[in-house]
């Protein structure tokens, strides 16, 4: 296991350096199994991912948000599978908001009861890198390398609230909830990426991140085994929760093919009682 973090860490540094010196913010010819259009950047961290992972032996296979299957290697009897979304939130990145990577490592099969242990980068002023197993541990890139800075607990309530989605199209559970949160004195906090937006609410101590099921989009937007099962792990232990709109937690969740999406909330304990509490759910 200390091996594939250490690929991922490293795989972190090149992603920063290149996305500190790139000046190609363009997009590639490519669309993703999600439809989005991919930039360069995107296809371009991707692969220092792969070819970073691809050189251990203990890992068997790697699934990345960017290409349709999973990508066995020659290693069939290695314990752990990688998925990753190499570069979340990169239609901010011509903007220069922050953006990040998330990996989710788990052991012999992608799903949520096989997940090790997570780990995220925020490309921001700073890099940070939270690595997540039975604690969430914060890191910093002070000269060129990661210190240890201190862990993430999460207090029973915080005062931020994050949502996703087109707000047209919000069911009214989610609208009475959003409502309640403001009248609650809540302050809205949402760039649009997700890592930047979830390691707010983590390092203030809590609040509550939603990117809910709408009738457009009825599974939410936000992938399951790239995206929300490595933040469940890091909200669950980090005091905090992570359900979706029938208020199963996140890492419960089946999933049938590799690009699954969820509804989800990501929050403290009370912001995810209030959740369970607008949406109905016993
Ligand atoms: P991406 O993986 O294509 O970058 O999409 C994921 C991003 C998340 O970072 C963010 O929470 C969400 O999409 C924002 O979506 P929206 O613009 O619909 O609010
Ligand atoms: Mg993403």
């Amino acid at each position: 296991m200390l091996a594939v973090l250490k690929a991922i860490e490293n795989s972190i540094l090149e992603i920063s350096k290149l996305i500190s010196s790139s000046g190609d913010f363009s997009y590639s010819d490519n669309k993703n199994s999600s439809g989005d259009q991919q930039l360069k950047l995107d296809l371009e961290s991707d692969k220092i991912i792969e070819q970073n992972l691809r050189k251990l032996t203990i890992v068997q296979g790697i699934a990345s948000e960017e290409r349709e299957d999973i990508i066995y290697f020659e290693n069939d009897k290695a314990e752990y599978l990688v998925a990753y979304d190499p570069l979340d939130g990169s239609s901010l990145i011509d903007v220069n908001l922050s953006v990040g990577s998330i990996f989710g490592i788990y052991k012999y099969s992608f799903s949520g009861r096989n997940l090790m242990a997570s780990v995220y980068a925020v490309y921001g002023p700073r890099v940070e890198m939270v690595v997540a197993d039975s604690t969430a541990r914060l890191y910093r890139l002070i000269q060129g390398e990661f210190k240890f800075v201190r862990e993430l607990k999460l207090n029973k309530q915080g005062k931020i609230n994050a949502t996703g989605g087109t707000q047209k199209d919000w069911s009214e559970n989610h609208k009475n909830l959003i409502n309640k949160l403001f009248q609650n004195g809540y302050r809205l906090r949402y760039s649009g990426g997700m890592v930047p937006d979830l390691h707010h609410i983590l390092l203030k101590g809590g609040g509550l991140f939603s990117y809910p099921a709408t009738h457009e989009q009825p599974k939410g937007k936000l992938r399951l085994l790239f995206e929300i099962m490595p933040f469940a792990l890091v909200f669950k232990v980090a005091n905090g929760g992570a359900i979706d709109k029938n208020g199963k937690f996140i890492l419960d969740l089946k999933t049938e093919h590799l690009h699954d999406t969820s509804s989800v909330f990501f929050g403290s304990n009370n912001e995810i009682s209030l959740v369970k509490e607008y949406y109905g759910i016993k």
